[in-house]
């Protein structure tokens, strides 16, 4: 019974020290588009904050699983309070660039 209550007792101060070292989240928000939630077909969404168009505003890129298809969110507010135009997929030589999952 002793050894029960040690291997509690560490176990709770090894999670405690784990927990005081993880970083503090903020809550989630959901990144709007044209005044609507950016909503992707399918999950497995990899974002990016870039400056695309070189005009000193950081612009939304997300890759997304369905088609490999790649999505432009241009930014019309600022790096701070981001205002995104409607996305548009990414083009190459007037050609939708799709890139193969996996
Ligand atoms: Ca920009």
């Amino acid at each position: 019974m002793r050894s029960c209550i040690a291997v509690v007792l560490v176990t709770v101060l090894c999670c405690g020290f784990c927990l005081a070292d993880a970083p503090k989240l903020d809550k989630g928000v959901r990144i709007e588009a044209n005044g609507a939630p950016i909503d992707i077909e399918i999950g497995h969404l990899v974002p990016d904050a870039v400056d695309f168009n070189g005009d000193g505003r950081k612009d939304l890129v997300v890759g997304q699983f369905k088609e490999g298809c790649i999505r432009l969110y241009l930014n019309e507010g600022t790096d701070a309070a981001p205002v995104f135009k409607e996305g548009k997929p990414l083009e190459a030589a007037g050609q939708v660039i799709k890139l193969d999952a996996g």
